[in-house]
């Protein structure tokens, strides 16, 4: 019979009308959660104890937090993809198969409005530590950083020890922490995951390498990738995969340490699905003919799709920069190649998604997986850079790249901006810029027993809320030694207690590497340098304008002002410097590159 209240409990919400007053949600809310509490309560005692448990349930904490912290602490699985568009997930428009994520999302609280970095390391320190990414020590990228930021604080490339790690306070609090896959925030000994709170972890130290051997993927990592299990940097097996590997990793650790009644706090960071693409080639062959369509295509497929699920406004002018040809113009051959770069990569992200269905699957059979909080993001936009470009005699001589090998052991395949394009429908621009495009990033939460089912939000939130939220999950206080925490705790939107994690007045600004973006309402100041920008300031009104094409600067000057002045107190409280004027990406990448050699 609870089961029963349980499944309409959820309907309800499922089909709660748009335009439902506020007291009827937050009623309903409350309904939802006790079904869910009494549900929960339901499995684990004896029916005769039921009536009692019902009753004193009246009496219990409403907070839904607090209830299903009471019970046991619940299990963390943090799932990063590196470099995965906005759109391609099913939830999210894409066609791509990605049954598992759309699960997560069906069964949890699927963001549209959630903002990244635009660039990995950034992200991954703001993710690691709740901290602006200029205080712990990711002021910039280390391979791209300014001659003017170089040795300064905040721009040590690694983290600087200003601010603790999540993994560090929920070790301390009883937690098993473990991490396998990219890490990105330095790789001398103290700032390893394993020195910073991470009691097991298998990682890659750079920002990527090849999926198959340790390879370097660039001339501008000059030597092999460093791997590291624990403090011990090591070799790989010859059978490795990486996205295989790491599931694996993180499958043994939850399953050796299951029994001891202790929570855990698993960080899954894939390579999947940043360059070079790579995957076993049966994943490859499901996608030939479907980008046989062609990019422009695919693009207003998506479009039409996200309409129709209703997360993007209809009527919007798709944006394709000049530099992206029509599908149609190319030769036969550019065509057939380029369809090829793309199913590999659908072929590699429906393999993470295979892959995070493994671990879901592990977790329920294990009657472990209504007890865990499961995030599922990416770390910044669809990448549109091509390296082949810029070192065409560095690939053709490391690496197999005729089209029959794209995508297998030896390839180096990377997908360009136009399928990046594809990757961020409707956005503008891709990753490292300040655009939509480049810091939009898909995020899903589940966690049945206290996040709010098959709800999704256009709420503004960004990666620095989500270690405030997870703590307040968890029950953790923030650490008084670090540097206090930079965003806010989602939870009260989670538990449908709110409609917003930030005042509709309260100004978030971010920058790197000369972008710059300040978020008020649902406008968005942004500044962007070359190849993606002019360096000047330009205003959006994101909610009816998300591809920013309607530039509303000189129409509300005193909104700009407003903004301006928000990102000036930015900049002074985290310690920004910005680059300087004539700061050039591909030449400062370079000149580091040189550096290093
Ligand atoms: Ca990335």
């Amino acid at each position: 019979m609870v089961g029963c209240c349980q499944k309409a409990g959820q309907q309800q919400v499922l089909n709660a009308p748009k335009n439902e007053g506020k007291m009827q949600q937050a009623t309903r809310n409350k309904q939802l959660r006790l079904a869910l509490w009494l549900s929960f309560i339901s499995r684990r005692l004896p029916l005769q104890l039921l009536c009692i448990t019902a009753v004193t349930c009246l009496f219990l904490p409403s907070d839904p937090i607090r209830a299903a912290a009471q019970e046991k602490r619940p299990n963390i699985l943090l799932i990063v993809a590196d470099d995965m568009g906005w759109s391609d997930a099913g939830t999210y428009g894409g066609e791509i198969f990605t049954p598992n994520i759309d699960r997560l999302a069906s069964q949890g609280y699927q963001f549209l409005n959630f903002h990244v970095g635009s660039m990995c390391a950034p992200t991954r320190s703001m993710l690691m530590t709740g901290v602006d990414n200029h205080v712990v020590g990711l002021g910039n990228m280390t391979e791209l950083v300014a001659d003017n930021q170089r040795g300064r604080p905040g721009y040590e490339g690694r983290l600087n020890g200003r601010a603790v790690t999540i993994a560090t306070l929920l070790n301390g609090a009883g937690y098993h922490t473990y991490m396998a896959g990219k890490w990105h925030l330095g790789y001398t000994r103290e700032s390893l995951p394993a020195s910073q709170g991470f009691e097991k972890s298998f990682i890659l130290a750079e920002g990527g390498a090849d999926n198959y051997e340790k390879k370097s993927y660039t001339p501008t990592y000059p030597t092999p990738p460093h791997f590291f299990d624990g403090l011990k940097e090591v070799d790989l097996p010859s059978d490795f995969y990486s996205t295989q590997f790491y599931t694996d990793k993180m499958i043994g650790w939850i399953e050796a340490n299951k029994s001891d009644g202790k929570p855990f706090f698993g960080y899954l960071a894939y390579q999947a699905v940043h360059m070079p693409l790579q995957v076993p080639d049966q994943y490859t062959r499901r996608y030939l003919w479907t980008y046989e369509a062609g990019w422009n295509d695919i693009k207003n497929f998506r479009y039409q799709r996200q309409v129709a699920l209703g997360i993007v406004p209809p009527g919007l002018q798709l944006t394709t920069p000049p530099i992206i040809p029509d599908w149609n113009s190319l030769p036969e051959g550019e065509r057939r190649m380029d369809a090829k770069r793309m199913a590999v990569y659908a072929g590699m992200l429906e393999y993470m998604d295979m892959s995070i269905g493994r671990v879901l699957q592990y977790l329920k059979d294990k009657g472990m997986l209504d007890n865990t909080i499961v995030i599922f993001m990416s770390d910044n936009g669809g990448e549109a850079h091509e390296l082949m470009d810029h070192f065409p005699d560095y690939y053709a001589k490391n690496f197999n790249l005729t089209y029959e090998h794209l995508g297998q052991r030896g390839s180096f395949v990377e997908y360009g901006p136009a399928w990046a394009g594809v990757s961020m429908t409707p956005f503008s621009n891709f990753k490292s810029s300040a655009s939509e495009g480049g810091v939009r990033a898909p995020f899903i939460v589940s966690y049945p027993k206290a996040v709010a089912v098959g709800q999704r939000t256009d709420a503004f939130a960004s990666v620095v809320d989500v270690v405030p939220t997870l703590l307040q999950f968890a029950g953790v206080k923030p650490s008084s030694g670090s540097a206090p925490l930079s965003g806010r705790s989602m939870t009260a939107l989670l538990t449908a207690e709110s409609a917003q994690v930030y005042p509709s007045d309260a100004s978030i600004s971010q920058e790197l590497s000369g972008g710059a973006a300040v978020y008020q309402g649902d406008y968005k100041l942004v500044r962007n340098i070359p190849p993606y920008g002019d360096r000047k300031w330009h205003l959006y009104n994101l909610r009816a304008d998300p591809t920013e094409s309607k530039d509303l600067a000189s129409a509300e000057p005193g909104r700009v002002k407003t903004m301006t002045e928000a990102y000036a107190e930015y900049l002074k409280k985290n310690g920004v410097i910005e680059v300087p004027e004539d700061y050039d990406i591909a030449v400062q990448a370079n000149r580091n590159a040189q550096a290093r050699h």
